[in-house]
């Protein structure tokens, strides 16, 4: 399987212990150590245990979609015209999106008839695969970056997950045995600077922070020399929350991106854009305005577990042509996965 060889090829998170799935919020341990604690389980066992995670992630959007789906083709006779309006429904108000439910619906209908498809069954495995092609024109591309530091900009607006994400890329990459180093960019509140010093402690990386009220320019500008100083592998910049149509803010934004390029200019830089599963349709046009400000290299969708409309993953794909990245399934710092179109559509669609 396409996905398996993928794992494969990578270090993943899941090389370490089921025993560190726990919050460290809930069990208030330091992640320090983690390395030697490596499970012995088989690769085979720890894919699946990872694909059973992602798929337990998209719970409730397997029950108001998935199974909508199911119960519609449990009930059809015929593929007639109301079973083909009633699928492009059930996607709609999965987030789907109207213009993507549209032509995913369109796409399985000619799939079928090119096929002579006559029983409604065999119209889960054609939405899965179809489903998987939308979001396969867009997955990224993993590769090992090549200008040291990798400087990752994370953006998005207020509560998004963005320090949390930022956590769970710190421990992701220290777990890949990489030099991490963390910058406090959101200067606005005391809180924030505190709550990534803390995710920083138990990631067990550095951080780079000024008083809050600083510019976040100086703090991105300082974390940069201290990244190329320490020969750190990967800098991930935090960002204080923005509402897209906040002018300034969105000025200020584009601020720092001008300064990571022209004091890192050698480097591999990304922006991520971190956006909130649950607040549906909106991260379309919050995606938009970043994409203006920033450009956008990639998408962290945060709270998968805590929608049911885990549809608008396609929609984003479909409609920005913007990869997602990774997703986030819940709060533990382990909780963020690599995006693959082939494991999502087959944890929604598959058995
Ligand atoms: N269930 C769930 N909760 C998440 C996930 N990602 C983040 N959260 C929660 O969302 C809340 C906000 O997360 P933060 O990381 O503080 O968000 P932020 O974007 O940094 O917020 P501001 O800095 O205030 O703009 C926290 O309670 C997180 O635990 C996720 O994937 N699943
Ligand atoms: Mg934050």
């Amino acid at each position: 399987m396409a996905w398996f060889d993928k794992l494969k090829g990578k270090k993943k998170q899941d090389e370490i212990t089921e025993d560190l799935h726990t919050s460290p919020e809930v069990s208030g341990e330091p992640l320090s150590g983690y390395k030697e604690e490596v499970n012995a389980d088989s690769e085979a066992s720890q894919n699946k245990g990872w694909f059973n995670r992602i798929k337990s992630g998209l719970s409730k959007t397997r029950k108001n979609l998935t199974d909508k789906v199911e119960a519609l083709v449990k009930r059809t006779g015929s593929l007639d015209e109301d079973f083909w309006e009633e699928l492009e429904e059930i996607l709609i108000q999965a987030d789907v999106g109207m213009k993507t439910s549209i032509n995913l619906v369109q796409n399985v209908r000619n799939k079928a008839r090119q096929e002579g498809i006559k029983d409604p069954q065999e119209v889960i495995g054609l939405l899965r695969s179809e489903v998987e092609k939308v979001l396969l024109n867009n997955e990224s591309v993993w590769e090992d970056p090549a200008g040291k530091p990798h400087i990752i900009l994370v953006v998005g607006v207020n509560g998004a997950g963005k320090t949390t994400s930022i956590a769970k890329l710190a421990y992701k990459y220290k777990s890949e045995k990489q030099k991490v180093l963390l910058a406090a960019g959101d200067t606005y509140r005391a809180a924030a600077i505190d709550q990534l010093q803390t995710w920083a402690d138990r990631a067990g990386v550095e951080l780079i922070k000024h008083q809050e009220g600083s510019d976040p320019g100086a703090v991105v500008f300082d974390s940069i020399a201290a990244a190329k100083a320490r020969k750190n592998d990967v800098l991930i910049i935090d960002t204080a929350g923005r509402l897209q149509n906040k002018v300034n803010l969105m000025k200020e934004i584009s601020k720092v991106k001008k300064i990571i390029e022209r004091e890192a200019p050698d480097s591999e830089s990304e922006v991520l854009l971190v956006l909130d599963a649950t607040t549906g349709q909106n991260a379309i046009s919050q995606a938009r305005i970043f994409q203006e400000a920033t450009g956008i290299s990639g998408i962290v969708l945060t709270k998968l577990d805590g929608t049911a409309k885990g549809g608008i993953v396609l929609a984003i794909a479909d409609e920005l042509k913007l990869p997602v990245k990774y997703v986030g399934i819940g709060e533990a710092i382990d909780d963020l996965r690599e995006f693959s179109a082939t494991v999502f559509a087959e944890a929604l669609f598959g058995n």
